[in-house]
Formats: C-alpha cells, sequence, structure tokens
C-alpha cells in the first residue's frame, strides 16, 4: 500500500476515535501470541465498522444490473470478440430501471460498467469497444450517464462494477492485459489531453493494463457523480496470464476521488458471501479473521459456512470488519438471455430478502435488462410485489407507544427503553461480563405480530450476540417462538403470528456483554409456499406443496391455472414432453400463490447407459439419468487412477430430433467434480459418432445451475456421449447431478 493511503486509513481511524465515547474501538486490530481466547473475544468487540461501511450496510437492499453484449448474445461471459455493432437497445429508458429499483425498495443500483468481454457501457475515451462504436443512438449513447441521471431523479445512489478480467484487451491485436509490460510510474489520466482538462492527476507505477484499467476508473468515478460503491470481481474466464494488478493504486485512487465510495469484494470493505445463488448463513459474522495485515491483505473468497465463531477467532492474527453482500440474480444467469429464462418469484424474492437482509448483510439483487434496453415486464411485476409487502410489512412498529415497563435481569449500563425509542444512536448494554440476559416488554395492549426485528449497536459496539430467544405470555406461561443465533446490524425473525401482551428477548450467549440499539414487532403478509412439480423417470407428475392443506389446481396446456381447471389430487402420468404450470390456493381459497411452469422434456425410462468412466462406489453412471437431482454420478476422487476426458455414452432407446442437451450440476452445495468443459457427441447406430457441440459452461464455478446447451441446428441421434474435459477447480475427477437432451 502506497504512503497515500496509509495516510488515509490512519487519518479515518484517527476518525473513528474521536467519534466514540468511553472505550476505544478500530477496524481491526492485531491478534498477539500472548492473547488468550478471551482477551481475543474481548478484542473483537471492539472491532466496528468504518463510517463508509456504517452508511453502507443501511442501504439493506440495492440492485446489480448486469446488461451489455452478453444481453445481445444470450451468453454469460463474451468473449472480448463481440462487435460493438450487436449492442443495439431499441427502448433503452434508464428511468423505468430507476423507477422500478426504488418500487422494490432498492437504495443503489450497481451496474457493470464493464463486464469480462471488456465492451464499456460509457463511451471511454481508451478504447473503441464501448457504446461509442455501437449503432445505439448512432454510437452518442452512454448507458452511464443515463443511468447517473435516472438514480439523481428517483433518490438512487450509483454504483460501479468495472471487471478486472477483460477479454477484449487479451484478444485485441496489440491488447494490453498480460502484455508482459513492467511497471514504471504513470500519470493518471493518462493522455496529455485529457490531463489537462481535468483538475487531479495521479501518480504510481503500473503496467500497461493497470494504466488503462486506471485511466477507465478514473473516468467512471470523476464523470458521473457521486459513486458509493465500486466492485471488483475476482472472476476471470482466462485465469493464467501474467498480468498483476496494482490493487492498492486503485484503493488509493477511488479514497481520493469518492471517498464514501465502498470497495467491494477484491476490496477492504465489503465481503463476498461465497455464492451467487442467494444462499445465507444461519450465523453471519461481521467481524472475521485475516491471516495478514488488512492493506496486505489478497480478500480471498470466502465460502465456508463459519467464518467468525469463537473457534476461528482463536487462531486469527488479525480481526477485521468484513461485512458481507448477498448477492444473486432475478433471474438464472446474470444476463438476460430470452423469455423462457427461469425468474424468481415474488415468495423467493421475499424470502432471500428476509434471509439477507435480517441476516446481518447487504441483499444485492441482480437485474437483467433486456434487449429492448428495459427491465423485463415480468420482473418489473414482481419487483414492485415485493417492495410493496415489504413496505407494508414495515409500515407500522406495533411496539411503538405500546410499552408500559421493561424489566432486565441484570445491571444495566444504560436505559432500558433506548431499545424502543426508534433512535439508532441510542442503545442498551448490561454491566460487562453479563454474557446472558432476560429484557421482558410488558405492552399496555395486546398485539398480534409474526415478524420480530432486533439489531445490536454495531456502530461502537460491535456484534456480540451469538444465541437468543423469543417467548411470548400467553396468560398462563412463557411460550417460544422463535430462537436464532447471531444479530449484528440486523436479525429479522419470521414465525406463525401470535398474539400477546408480553414478550421477552432472552440473550442465552454473547461476546463480554450484549447490545441492542432497536427492537421491532410487525405483522406482515403470510406468504403461501409455491408448489414444486416434479416428475419421476417414469413419467410420473408430483406437485407439492410445503404450506399445509394447500389445494392446487394445474394445466397442462400451457394457460395460467384457476379454480376452474384439474385440482391435483395425486401423481398423474406426463410420458410426452410438455409444460406443467400449477397454483396453489389456501383452503379458504382466499389466498394463492403465483402460478409455477415447468418444462419437461422426453422421458428417460428405457434409457441405457452402454459405456461410462468408472465410477465411485454408491455413485454409479445410472444416476446421471434417474431424473433425481440429489443423487449423482461421481468417478472416484481418492486414489485417482484417471483425470479427465471421463465420459458417458447413452442409448436413448429411439431415435430423437435433439435441439440441445442440459447438464445439472450437483446439488448438494459442493462443486467438487463439476464439469468445466466438455464435449457432446451423437449417433444414430452407436457406431459412427460426430461431435455436435464442445465448450465450457461459463461462470459455473460461481453459479452452479443448470446449464442448457443448444445446438446450431438439431440432430438426429438415438445415441448420444458426454465428455468432460476439465473440472471446475482443476480436479480429475468428475460429479453429473442429471445429464439430458433437449427436444422441444
Ligand atoms: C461473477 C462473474 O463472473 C459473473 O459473470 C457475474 O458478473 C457475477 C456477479 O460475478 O464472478
Amino acid at each position: 500500500m502506497n504512503h497515500f493511503a496509509k495516510l488515509i486509513t490512519a487519518f479515518s481511524l484517527i476518525l473513528i476515535y474521536a467519534c466514540q465515547e468511553g472505550e476505544e474501538t478500530y477496524n481491526y486490530v492485531a491478534i498477539s501470541e500472548e492473547d488468550t481466547p478471551e482477551m481475543i473475544i474481548e478484542k473483537a468487540t471492539h472491532v466496528v465498522p468504518t463510517e463508509k461501511q456504517l452508511d453502507w450496510q443501511q442501504n439493506e437492499f440495492i440492485a446489480f444490473i448486469h446488461f451489455g453484449v452478453n444481453t445481445f448474445t444470450a451468453r454469460e461471459w463474451g468473449t472480448g470478440k463481440e462487435s460493438p455493432s450487436i449492442f443495439n437497445p431499441t427502448e433503452f429508458d434508464a428511468r423505468q430501471w430507476a423507477k422500478t429499483m426504488k418500487a422494490a425498495g432498492m437504495k443503489m443500483a450497481m451496474i457493470t460498467a464493464k463486464h469480462h468481454d471488456g465492451f464499456c457501457l460509457w463511451p471511454s475515451r481508451y478504447t473503441e469497444h464501448s457504446v461509442k462504436n455501437s449503432p445505439w443512438k448512432n454510437g452518442k449513447g452512454d448507458v452511464l450517464k443515463a443511468l447517473s441521471e435516472a438514480c439523481q431523479e428517483f433518490g438512487l445512489k450509483l454504483g460501479i462494477y468495472l471487471s478486472p478480467a477483460d477479454l477484449h484487451e487479451i484478444e485485441r491485436e496489440g491488447g494490453y492485459y498480460g502484455n508482459g509490460s513492467q511497471r514504471t510510474l504513470r500519470t493518471i489520466p493518462s493522455g496529455t489531453e485529457h490531463q489537462t482538462s481535468v483538475s487531479r492527476t495521479f501518480k504510481y507505477q503500473l503496467t500497461d493494463y493497470d494504466t488503462y484499467f486506471m485511466d477507465q476508473l478514473y473516468e467512471t468515478l470523476t464523470e458521473y457523480g457521486p459513486i458509493h460503491e465500486v466492485w471488483f470481481d475476482g472472476a476471470n474466464p482466462k485465469p493464467g496470464t501474467s498480468q498483476t494488478y496494482n490493487y492498492d493504486a486503485w484503493y488509493s485512487m477511488i479514497r481520493a476521488l469518492q471517498p464514501e465510495a465502498v470497495i467491494a469484494i477484491k476490496g477492504p470493505d465489503v465481503r463476498w458471501c461465497g455464492n451467487e445463488a442467494g444462499h445465507t448463513r444461519s450465523d453471519e459474522w461481521s467481524v472475521v479473521p485475516l491471516n495478514e495485515h488488512p492493506d496486505e491483505s489478497s480478500f480471498k473468497d470466502a465460502t465456508a459456512n463459519d467464518l467468525g465463531s469463537r473457534e476461528k477467532l482463536k487462531s486469527a492474527k488479525y480481526l477485521y470488519w468484513y461485512p458481507a453482500e448477498t448477492n444473486t440474480s432475478i433471474r438464472h444467469g446474470w444476463f438476460y438471455r430470452d423469455e423462457e429464462q427461469y425468474v424468481k418469484s415474488v415468495t423467493e424474492l421475499v424470502d432471500t430478502w428476509f434471509r439477507s437482509v435480517g441476516g446481518n448483510t447487504v441483499f444485492l439483487l441482480n437485474l437483467t435488462p433486456d434487449r429492448r434496453g428495459l427491465i423485463p415486464d415480468i420482473d418489473a411485476g414482481r419487483l414492485t410485489e415485493l417492495g410493496r409487502i415489504i413496505e407494508d410489512t414495515f409500515d407500522e412498529n406495533l411496539i411503538n407507544n405500546n410499552v408500559a415497563e421493561v424489566i432486565s435481569d441484570v445491571p444495566n449500563v444504560t436505559d432500558l427503553k433506548n431499545t424502543i425509542d426508534a433512535n439508532p444512536d441510542t442503545y442498551w448494554i448490561p454491566e460487562n461480563g453479563n454474557e446472558a440476559a432476560t429484557l421482558t416488554y410488558k405492552l399496555s395492549k395486546p398485539v398480534t405480530f409474526n415478524r420480530v426485528v432486533i439489531q445490536e449497536y454495531i456502530k461502537e459496539k460491535g456484534q456480540r450476540i451469538e444465541k437468543f430467544e423469543v417467548d411470548i405470555w400467553d396468560g398462563i406461561e412463557w411460550k417460544l417462538v422463535a430462537e436464532s443465533t447471531t444479530v449484528g446490524y440486523k436479525r429479522i425473525l419470521r414465525f406463525p403470528a401470535v398474539n400477546t401482551d408480553q414478550f421477552r428477548i432472552r440473550i442465552l450467549e454473547s461476546r463480554v456483554a450484549p447490545t441492542i440499539s432497536n427492537l421491532g414487532l410487525y405483522m406482515g403478509e403470510e406468504l403461501l409456499d409455491l408448489p414444486s412439480i416434479s416428475r419421476s423417470k417414469e413419467g410420473m407428475v408430483t406437485i407439492q406443496c410445503a404450506t399445509p392443506d394447500p389445494i392446487i389446481y394445474y394445466t397442462l396446456d400451457g394457460s395460467a391455472p384457476s379454480q376452474s381447471n384439474t385440482r391435483y389430487t395425486g401423481s398423474f402420468e406426463l410420458k410426452s414432453p410438455g409444460v406443467i404450470r400449477a397454483k396453489a390456493f389456501t383452503s379458504d381459497h382466499s389466498k394463492s400463490t403465483e402460478t409455477v411452469t415447468e418444462f419437461f422434456d422426453i422421458i428417460k425410462d428405457g434409457w441405457k447407459i452402454v459405456a461410462a468412466s468408472k465410477p465411485a462406489k454408491g455413485f454409479e453412471p445410472e444416476k446421471a439419468i434417474d431424473d433425481n437431482i440429489s443423487t449423482m454420478w461421481h468417478t472416484p476422487w481418492t486414489n485417482v487412477k484417471k483425470s479427465h476426458p471421463h465420459e458417458i455414452t447413452v442409448d436413448m432407446n429411439d431415435n430423437h430430433i435433439l435441439k440441445g442437451f442440459t447438464y445439472q450440476p450437483r446439488t448438494d452445495g459442493n462443486i467438487s467434480g463439476t464439469i468445466k468443459s466438455y464435449e457432446f457427441q451423437v449417433s444414430r447406430d452407436g457406431k459412427n459418432w460426430h461431435t455436435v457441440n464442445r465448450g465450457a459452461f461459463d461462470n459455473i464455478k460461481n453459479n452452479p445451475i443448470l446449464q442448457e446447451v443448444k445446438f446450431t441446428k438439431p440432430v438426429s441421434a438415438r445415441f448420444f456421449r458426454f465428455i468432460s474435459k476439465t473440472g471446475v477447480v482443476g480436479e480429475a475427477w468428475l460429479s453429473v447431478a442429471e445429464i439430458g437432451v433437449i427436444t422441444k
């Protein structure tokens, strides 16, 4: 890290000290060999967010926007060789994006100003690979500018995703990426003309590509108003080049030009949650161990389930405030593909919102503008509905003006009423050493609620609570309604509605002494669980719903189901390809879910494995064609005798016209054995084979969802052979939950 950046860090630390009363706090702390486990835990409670991190956390819900050449090619990762001429949204309207984000309750829009393909959504001076050479608005358009203006109009913040990996600069003749250039002293922005037109310049030791990247960073940070988050993706579709990045220079220039911006992922302020599926941890700690000083850290992806428990902190060299951001996409995939692409239901979105915002993370939900340049209508409708549900839920805190008395079973340092005064800057804390405490709230009138919000005073006291329960008084005895673990910035608990005039929060375990800055009781809309439709290998369809006693109606003709359609009473047969649409109702029909749509292709009954690479015990190749995504074919991963290629040859028992194939990676949350590159062959007679497709599954490592590969033209075949070429993390074995064909 250079001197300037160090100075800034030191300065922000001084600022943090200055605004504290009493105990010393810091953004990170070193652990020494003499520290006992108790001393480490005590130190952890003094690690607090910087002002920037706290402001960012309070956004709660923000938007990612993936838009670019991939929107027009239906790819997840571009090649860098796309022609700018394909970028031509027909009805581009950033105000529609902003309006939708606002309706969803989002606070910021973070756009892929440049994705891995290198195409820039603003007319950068430093490349020809941008909107300026596209037909869109005759090359006069600027997506970033339009978005920045729309955000300002609708009161949204703006964030920038700028991909460090840049395939265009790899592929282009004379491209900068990995060109072997040495670091020398360069001025940013480069180009005398640009330098003379700006008030600030910076000097760093940079390679050619670093210079190019920083010039683009400079443009995006200086010409589009305030920027509140900069997102550096660690992913690189072509790893293994000699290109290095001078991250310290990037960080120091961001700090100087946009002091309010947090730097995320490959950066010091915000941590990737560790998956792209919207999974959240049951215990999300914002203080995590680091093996090196934060200034020296490379901020490796942390995907483990437990990152910050007492056990994890024990062996830390440093403790660091590094809060998590949950990022996932509203559709399957990060970019718009087509109208068949899966769009998450309101129920799923609401659920992820509660788990992420109410699980001590910020929810970064990705939106996928389509080829018109608009957020697709169906997505916009669901986002608006999501926003309405959240707003209605938190409209009124039922605790407000309704507490007659608060009682604590431990000696308190600050007032118990601070937990209900709706002031985020006041808090309750008991005397040090009271790691358990029960706070009982007597209400002046009974209330009905099904959500409890609890917040710690992280600003000065960090994160402390490890386990707590909520009980209500039912007139005779205390009844447990919800239990949970960590809290941090915010924990939201959901449970079936209860009615009471007394409840208590029982903090069972905490670090040193717990704090509560805010408590809330709310009554939120209860959503029915969506029906899930599955079909067995033999063609028997089952529709299930987790909600008790649902009434389910379904259709087989593609129309939206209603009460006049067939009522589901038990499994039924669907042997040919088809679409099933189902909808669940409460028993009194007063409420219903959204429609769930499932496409099924030909059944796999009668399919035979002709040949396959040797499996590990219990992971036979038949499991790749059993129409059950919870089982898998897996080749041995210990005493590995043979690496890729592995292959499976299947006889479909009949000739079919194949339009493509599908690969479902394992679904148990582990990616080991997931295939990165492959070849797909077909045959009519099982003797003469030809290759119809070979390639790689883009972004499968971070987002291991169903892969659907369409062929350039349909082929007729009875046999297919799927060959793996490489594993996603370079492993020698493979895992396949399911392999299928597309005929419709
Ligand atoms: C990943 C990228 O490779 C994806 O394309 C997407 O941008 C996601 C947010 O990050 O690492």
